[in-house]
């Protein structure tokens, strides 16, 4: 046991030298001679690709241009964003409610995109929150946060958000495996095999988008890491890395990397459908958030949900299966034909593909050795196609490019390999700067990649761009993966930590109807003013709202009286803009939370509570014209107990009230 662990420990340390020793020679001049070229997008030219980074620690959604590298956006998603008052105005606050209450940050790892018969599709891009376990859609229309529901029995939501060929299904693999919330959960941490369990969330997606937890599967306690849905001939099926098999609850850089093989856990949902619709399911008592955006009111909701179907993989011997993977694999991905499943062991010396068809021909067999707490567990051989060999070091992700080729990540020995997914031969590698987490090729993780580009999100970056201070840069490089060899062409630093991301054309994007703006007309907000007509300051005991509107260049009123100490201001502006491109801000003096940026026939709210007496100037942040400068205003605030009145006004001078 000792010298097992020792060996472990050498094996990491081995690891880690490895890591530090493994810059590559020439780390300059790998670029090929045409890159500055294939990167290059003309000015007024838009790039070809549009491609989705997960911000990792950031809690943010980044969206760049390729080939260019350009940084489009960034969206909060499980973040506060003082840029844009996310998480500050009243109406984005519910978007980060949950059962523990306001959580305004969280670790966002992957973002996937939404998919029709297999094929990207455009419409949204789910991201999961792992922290406070969570899973985001972003509309695509709108590139803004449109819908988050909490996940229950779950602890460190990593296996998500992947997507069923249909977008089905959107799923939720809990990494951490705990007591679940219906159970008691004071229990010692060493009872983990006892009373740690795991949940996999199979969440509905509806037509307009809509999250619903249809339900949850009960599995062993283990640890979910990564997952990917069958496709094709595999549709019906959902695929999940396990790891920490040795069910440990300390030390698990060591315990957990014990056995020589952990499991990907092969799910027939089909088949769970099924029972759910036969009643099998159990309904539990849990709670979780669930907050929707609604575009008419430009307010989100929040509601707390009480219930949860939950369904026992473990009684039920017929919906997951255990296929014995080599040493903790992280990746877990299927290729374009939905034959192949490539299993990453990130301690392992080789990669395993499995083969949908001989996993559906052991299971007809019964090829099992045993079971893993009721899940039968399939002979290796049974359902392996083969083992790509001497790979490199430290596999961790694969996507396709659709010719036939999978390329697959290596943290350890910081390199990409190409491989040939029938026959299994390494026909290329390059160095990657420096280590490696996920890859992307747009579409490499569904039915129709296309493979022109790849990008590694590299995690430790060392010297690669100008030092800032102890914390650098993380970054991502782009390959051009369209001859044989692979070839260098760009790095560009990250918004946070890059794990995951996804890759779409252009045009899919830009042409699936845009907003360019709200139309004032359908504007529901409960204090929209729809022109300047309907400007006013209404006081409800110490509740001052201000119905204001902003428009090139000034707000309306600009100037208000009668604000006493005590007193809490909520500023609902409406942007009277019709038209693309024109947002205004708003920014009062000593607003101890953010500004807020409205869109073009949208209302947003800030609240304000002073906390003196004096004149407070506020102003358009946003720069919207020549006389942007000149958009702002005062407002008055006078003692507790004053006589002034509440008045408003643009253009003439109120009464002097003293
Ligand atoms: S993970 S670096 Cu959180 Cu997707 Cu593999
Ligand atoms: Cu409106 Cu600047």
């Amino acid at each position: 046991m000792k010298n097992k662990i020792l060996a472990v420990i050498a094996t990491i340390f081995l690891g880690t030298v490895v890591l530090v020793s493994c810059k590559p020679k020439s780390s300059g001049d790998a670029v090929s001679g045409d890159a500055a070229q294939k990167a290059y997008v003309a000015p007024g030219k838009y790039d070809e690709f549009y491609n989705f980074v997960s911000g990792g620690f950031s809690g943010q959604m980044s969206v760049y241009g390729l080939p260019s590298g350009r940084l489009l956006r960034v969206i909060p998603v499980f973040s506060v964003d003082p840029e844009k008052g996310w998480g500050y105005s009243e109406e984005t606050k519910p978007m980060l409610n949950t059962s523990h209450g306001f959580v305004p940050w969280d670790d966002l790892h992957h973002v996937n995109m939404s998919q029709t018969n297999g094929e990207i599709d455009g419409r949204w891009v789910f991201a999961n929150g792992n922290n406070t376990p969570r899973v985001a859609r972003v509309d695509l229309k709108t590139f803004k946060t449109a819908e988050i529901i909490e996940i229950p029995n779950s602890a460190g939501n990593h296996s998500s958000p992947f997507i069923t060929e249909n977008t089905e299904y959107v799923i939720a693999g809990t990494r951490f495996s705990v007591p679940a919330d219906y159970s008691d959960g004071d229990v010692p941490i060493n009872t983990y095999k006892q009373n740690f369990k795991g949940h996999i969330s199979f969440i509905k997606v509806g037509k307009e988008g809509e999250m619903d937890i249809a339900f949850q599967l009960l599995t062993p306690g283990v640890n979910f890491d990564l997952s990917h849905a069958g496709k094709g001939k595999s549709h019906g099926w959902f695929f999940f890395s396990t790891y920490n098999t040795e069910q440990a609850n300390t030390l698990l850089e060591v315990n957990a990397s014990q056995k020589d093989k952990d499991f990907i856990m092969a799910v027939n949902w089909k088949k769970a459908e099924e029972y759910i619709k036969a009643g099998k399911g159990k309904k539990q008592a849990v709670r979780y958030a669930h907050n929707t955006w609604d575009e008419k009111t430009h307010t989100a909701k929040s509601e707390i949900k009480t219930e949860v179907l939950v369904l026992d993989a473990m009684a039920l011997k017929d919906i997951c299966y255990m296929i014995p993977c080599p040493k903790s694999p992280h990746g877990c991905d299927v290729d374009p034909t939905g034959e192949y499943i490539v299993g990453s062991g990130k301690l392992a010396a080789l990669i395993p593909v499995f083969s949908f068809d001989k996993l559906q021909a052991a299971i007809a067999k019964k090829q099992f050795d045993g079971d893993y707490e009721g899940i039968p567990v399939l002979k290796y051989e049974s359902v392996l196609h083969g083992e790509v060999k001497k790979p490199g070091l430290g596999p961790l992700h694969t996507e396709f490019d659709g010719k036939g080729n999978a390329y697959t990540s290596f943290f350890v020995s910081s390199e990409i390999v190409k491989w040939d997914i029938k026959t299994l031969k390494v026909l290329d590698r390059v160095p990657t700067y420096y280590s490696i987490g996920h890859l992307m090729i747009p579409g490499g993780d569904s039915r129709k990649p296309f493979g022109k580009y790849l990008v590694a999100y590299n995690k430790i970056t060392k010297d690669r761009y100008l030092p800032t201070g102890p914390e650098l840069a993380q970054s991502a490089q782009l390959f051009d993966i369209s001859g044989d060899k692979m070839k260098l062409i760009l790095d560009y630093p990250t918004i946070g930590e890059p794990h995951y991301a996804q890759g779409a054309p252009a045009d899919l994007i830009r042409n699936n109807g845009q907003y360019k703006f709200y139309k004032l007309d359908t504007n529901q907000h409960p204090y929209v003013a729809k022109g300047e007509k309907e400007n006013k300051v209404v006081r409800e005991g110490n509740k001052v709202h201000v119905y204001m509107t902003s428009i090139r260049s000034h707000f309306a009123p600009d100037n208000i009286e009668g604000i006493k100490l005590g007193d809490e201001v909520y500023f609902h502006v409406t942007n009277l803009e019709q038209d693309w491109d024109v947002p205004h801000g708003f920014g009062i003096k000593g607003a101890n939370n953010a500004e807020l940026l409205i869109m073009p026939g949208e209302t947003t709210t800030l609240k304000w509570v002073p906390d003196r007496v004096g004149i407070f100037p506020m102003y358009c942040t946003d720069f919207c014209s020549a006389l942007h400068q000149e958009m702002s205003g005062y407002v008055r605030v006078s003692p507790k107990g004053s006589k002034v009145p509440i008045s408003y006004s643009l253009g003439t001078n109120l009464p002097a009230v003293k």
